[in-house]
C-alpha cells in the first residue's frame, strides 16, 4: 500500500494538523526535492496547523520528472523523519497541495507563476542552477539555461529564465510581482538573486527591470537542516515505520533552523509562529552557517573521500578529524562578527554533536559534488577575512588542500567545471602543485591569488595530503 489521504497509517505517525481540503495555493517552490520538504514544506506545514492560511504549496521540479509523480501518487503527502540516538520521529507533511515538472508542463508552470494567488516563489536549485558569475556578480552569460533564456524568454529553461517570464506574466496582466525566496546556501541569496533577475530582465525589457526592481521583493535567507539524499534503505525503514509505503521518504535530523529577511509584497505564511526568526539582516547568520556548517562540511567530505570514509559520521568518529573539525569551525569563528542571539562556541559544539549522529547517513561523495560552487562562500571567504585580520588562515589553506587532492585523485569528479579542475590536475608543477587552480578564471578571490604565502600554505598541505601523512 502506498501513502494517499486514505492511508492508515501506523501509530505515532503524526499527521497535518488542519484541513487539506480548504488549502489553497499560495506558494510555487522551484526545487521539489528532499531538502524541500524536510525544511520549508515542513516549516509551512507547522504555521498552517498553529495559524491556517492561503499558503498551500505546488512543488515544481525544473528537470525531474520523477519525484512530481510520485507526489500525486500520493495524494501529494510524503513522510519526513526526524532521527536521532535517541529514536525515529515520523511525521506526513499535509502542506504541498500541488506539483509540475518544468519539463513537461512548461506552460502549466509559467500560467501558475502568473496566478495573482501566487505570491511568493521560493527556492532551492542548488548553488549551479542560478547561472552566477563570481568574477562579476551578474549573470554567467554562458551558463547553458541562461545563454538560452536570453535569446528566448517566452520559453524558459532556467530558473531565473522563469522568474522573469513569470514576472513579465504578471506585469502584463497588472497583477503584482510574487516575492522571490531564495533559500540556497549562498552569501547575500535574494540580493544575489535580484541582480540575477533584474540583469535578465533588463535584456529583455529595461521597463520590466524598473517594475521588478520598484515593486518586488527578494528577501535573503538562512536555511539550515542536514537531509542526506534518500537510499532504498531510507525507503525501507520509513514503509516499517508507517505502515505504508512513501515514495518520497526520508531521513533528517531533529533540528532546523530558518532566518529570513522579512521583506514580502503579498503576504507570507506565519513561519515565525513554526520557530522561524524573522530578522531585519540575516547576512551574519548566513556568513556564520557558510563558514562553520558548510565550510567543515566540505572539509570533512574531501577528507572522508580521500580516506575512504562513506558517511560523516564516520569521519567524526574519528577522534584525531573530529578535532580537526573542531578547530576549522574555530577558526571560522573568529573570521564572523558577533551573531546576534548566538553564542559562537554553543553553536560549533552544536554541530559537532549534529555531525556526528550516528542516525544519519550523509554521504561524504553527496556533499563533495560542485566543489567551485561551494568553496569560494565556505573556505576562500573566510580565508580573505582571516588574512585581512592578521592571521594565517592555515585552517582554510588545508582545506583547500583536501578538495584540490580529491580533485586529482578522483578520476570523474561530479562539478560543472568538472573539465578544467581535470586539466589543472593535468601536468603540475611540483614546486606549486595547486598553480593551475589559483589560475583558473573567476575561482579563487584576487586576495588569495596575490598571496604567495598563503598558496605556500595550501602547497604545503597539499604535499602532506598527496604523500597520506
Ligand atoms: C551540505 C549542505 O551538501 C552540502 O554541500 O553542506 O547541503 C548541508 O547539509 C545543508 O546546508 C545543511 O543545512
Amino acid at each position: 500500500m502506498q501513502l494517499s489521504s486514505s492511508s492508515t497509517l501506523a501509530g505515532g505517525v503524526l499527521m497535518p494538523r488542519y484541513d487539506r481540503t480548504k488549502l489553497k495555493p499560495g506558494i510555487v517552490h522551484i526545487g521539489f526535492g528532499a531538502f524541500h520538504r524536510a525544511h520549508q514544506a515542513t516549516y509551512t506545514d507547522n504555521a498552517l496547523a498553529a495559524s491556517f492560511g492561503d499558503w498551500g504549496i505546488v512543488g515544481v521540479s525544473l528537470r525531474s520528472i520523477e519525484p512530481i509523480r510520485d507526489l500525486k501518487m500520493q495524494d501529494h503527502l510524503f513522510s519526513v523523519i526526524a532521527r536521532d540516538a535517541s529514536g525515529a520521529a515520523p511525521r506526513v507533511v499535509g502542506s504541498v497541495i500541488g506539483g509540475i515538472s518544468a519539463a513537461s508542463d512548461r506552460d502549466g508552470l509559467l500560467d501558475l507563476l502568473a496566478d495573482p494567488a501566487i505570491r511568493i516563489v521560493s527556492l532551492t536549485v542548488t548553488e549551479k542552477a542560478y547561472g552566477f558569475d563570481p568574477a562579476s556578480g551578474g549573470l554567467d552569460r554562458h551558463h547553458p539555461a541562461v545563454a538560452v533564456d536570453l535569446v528566448t524568454p517566452g520559453s524558459p529553461v532556467g530558473v531565473i529564465g522563469f522568474l522573469v517570464e513569470g514576472l513579465s506574466r504578471r506585469k502584463q496582466a497588472g497583477v503584482p510581482p510574487y516575492t522571490v525566496l531564495c533559500c540556497d546556501n549562498l552569501p547575500t541569496n535574494g540580493r544575489v538573486v535580484e541582480r540575477l533577475v533584474l540583469e535578465m530582465a533588463e535584456a529583455h525589457d529595461p521597463a520590466l527591470a524598473s517594475w521588478i526592481a520598484a515593486e518586488g521583493a527578494f528577501p535573503c535567507t538562512m536555511v539550515d537542516r542536514i537531509v542526506p539524499a534518500a537510499t532504498d534503505e531510507t525507503r525501507q525503514r520509513a514503509a516499517d515505520l508507517l505502515g505504508v509505503e512513501d515514495k518520497l521518504a526520508l531521513d533528517t535530523e531533529p533540528f532546523m533552523q530558518w532566518v529570513i529577511e522579512d521583506r514580502f509584497v503579498s503576504g507570507r505564511p506565519e513561519w515565525d509562529r513554526a520557530g522561524a526568526l524573522f530578522v531585519a539582516d540575516v547576512e551574519p547568520y548566513e556568513k556564520m552557517k557558510l563558514r562553520m556548517l558548510n565550510g567543515p562540511h566540505s572539509m570533512i567530505a574531501y577528507l572522508g573521500q580521500l580516506k575512504a570514509l562513506e558517511y560523516v559520521k564516520d569521519v567524526m568518529a574519528v577522534p584525531e578529524y573530529a578535532e580537526r573539525v573542531r578547530r576549522h569551525m574555530s577558526a571560522a569563528a573568529m573570521t564572523l562578527d558577533p551573531v546576534p542571539g548566538i553564542d559562537l562556541g554553543q553553536y560549533r559544539e552544536q554541530l559537532i554533536e549534529r555531525f556526528s549522529n550516528p542516525t544519519i547517513a550523509h554521504r561524504t561523495k553527496q556533499i563533495a559534488m560542485d566543489g567551485s560552487q561551494k568553496l569560494p562562500q565556505r573556505i576562500f571567504a573566510a580565508a580573505v577575512d582571516d588574512l585581512a585580520a592578521g592571521h594565517d588562515a592555515a585552517a582554510f589553506a588545508e582545506a583547500t588542500a583536501l578538495w584540490i587532492a580529491y580533485v586529482m585523485q578522483t578520476p570523474q569528479i561530479e562539478d560543472p567545471r568538472a573539465h578544467e579542475l581535470r586539466q589543472a590536475s593535468g601536468v603540475v608543477d611540483p614546486a606549486d602543485p595547486s598553480a593551475n587552480f589559483f589560475a583558473l578564471p573567476g575561482l579563487f578571490p584576487p586576495r588569495l591569488i596575490g598571496d604567495r604565502d598563503w598558496r605556500d600554505r595550501v602547497n604545503a598541505a597539499l604535499d602532506h595530503v598527496l604523500a597520506g601523512t
